[in-house]
């Protein structure tokens, strides 16, 4: 009896084991204000490959109606991979990792006067007891991702030192998220808005293995395929990267890794007028004092380069992400593989 009690006991240990390993999700409190789809809930309690999607992209990232057409494509783009899309954002004042249609449409559309709020880690408690809507950044989108459990996350740019950064001391919390999360970051590189030199250095002394997913290891600079630096390491397929992720957690390194994947071939030339205009947009910021103004230096001059380029940049920027989520899709499906 003992003997039975014994391993009853180990079954049990074993498979709470497995389920905290597998989501911290699990030890949370009941009531925690947060809640996973349950096509979500069901991909990731059956080890099927999921793509965690951020949503500052679609509040603060590019307008009305555009957004919302991109985040839809964005999703369809991870099922036709086989993954199922986890999009992750803040509706009144309660976490979502996956959302309904109507909350898609709810977050993007926001009417006259938006008050979908940006989140990054230090904003969440104080939004979600204010009952907000809210887009979660790459910081925040981390966040909810490692707690459920989901291993890939796809995005346009990641955030990083902004310009003159060592004077202001802007540099983005996503960052430093990424020491944090064990999930594989796959964005289309950092945005000329930012110093991409710094960024590098800064994420080489955080330990976060960034991995240029391209023909070279030219980092890559969002607009661009090559921002003029260099990544540590280049791969160019998504079994190498999902073993890679895979290395890096089977050691216990808890920290998450970033996957840089330039913007198709075929917008490189925009690229480059685009790149004018991140420069004059950078320029009028610091004229402006925009530079120095925290979390809204980002969507400011996101903005003004739209302004500037009447549009064009828009077309890229959707581009891009439909490249990530596409690449993202193919990874988490591989990843999910060498977990069974
Ligand atoms: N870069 C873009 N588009 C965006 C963002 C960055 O080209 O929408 C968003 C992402 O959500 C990113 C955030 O995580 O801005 C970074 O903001 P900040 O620089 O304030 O940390
Ligand atoms: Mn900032």
């Amino acid at each position: 009896r003992t003997q039975r009690a014994l391993s009853a006991r180990s079954r049990f240990v074993s498979q709470r084991g497995w389920r905290r390993s597998a989501s911290l999700l699990h030890s949370l409190q009941r009531n925690a204000p947060i809640d996973v789809h349950p096509e979500v809930e069901d991909a990731l309690a059956n080890k099927k490959p999921v793509v965690a999607l951020e949503s500052t992209i679609i509040t603060h990232g590019m307008p009305y109606p555009t957004s919302l057409e991109m985040a839809r494509s964005v999703e369809d783009i991870v099922r036709s991979t086989g993954s199922i899309p986890a999009t992750i954002a803040l509706i009144g004042g309660r976490v979502k990792i996956g959302l309904e249609a109507n909350e898609l449409e709810r977050l993007a559309d926001q009417g006259p006067n938006p008050t979908a709020v940006k989140l990054s880690r230090r904003d969440i408690a104080a939004a979600i007891a204010l009952k907000k809507d809210g887009g979660t950044t790459c910081s925040s989108t981390l966040i909810f991702a490692a707690l459920a459990g989901i291993k890939v996350f796809a995005t346009g740019g990641l955030g990083g030192v902004h310009r003159g950064g060592e004077n202001t001391m802007d540099v983005s919390a996503d960052l430093q998220e990424l020491t944090r999360c064990p999930v594989g970051l796959v964005s289309a590189g950092v945005k000329s808005i930012l110093d991409i030199g710094r960024t590098l250095e800064y994420l080489e002394t955080l330990g976060v293995p960034v991995l240029s997913y391209a023909e070279t290891n030219d980092f890559p600079a969002f607009y661009t395929r090559r921002s003029g630096y260099k990544s540590p390491w280049q791969i160019n397929d998504p079994v190498l990267a999902a073993k890679i992720l895979y290395t890096h957690w089977q050691l216990g390194m808890s920290n998450g890794a970033l996957f840089g994947v330039p913007i198709p071939e075929q917008y490189e030339e925009v690229g480059t007028v685009l790149q004018e205009a991140v420069e004059q947009a950078v320029r009028e910021s610091e004229e402006l004092g925009v530079s120095t103004r925290g979390k809204e230096v980002t969507p400011w001059l996101l903005k003004r380069v739209g302004e500037l380029t009447q549009g064009k940049s828009l077309a890229s920027n959707v581009a891009l992400i439909e490249n990530t989520a596409l690449v993202g899709g193919q990874i988490a499906v591989e990843y999910s593989k060498l977990t069974q």
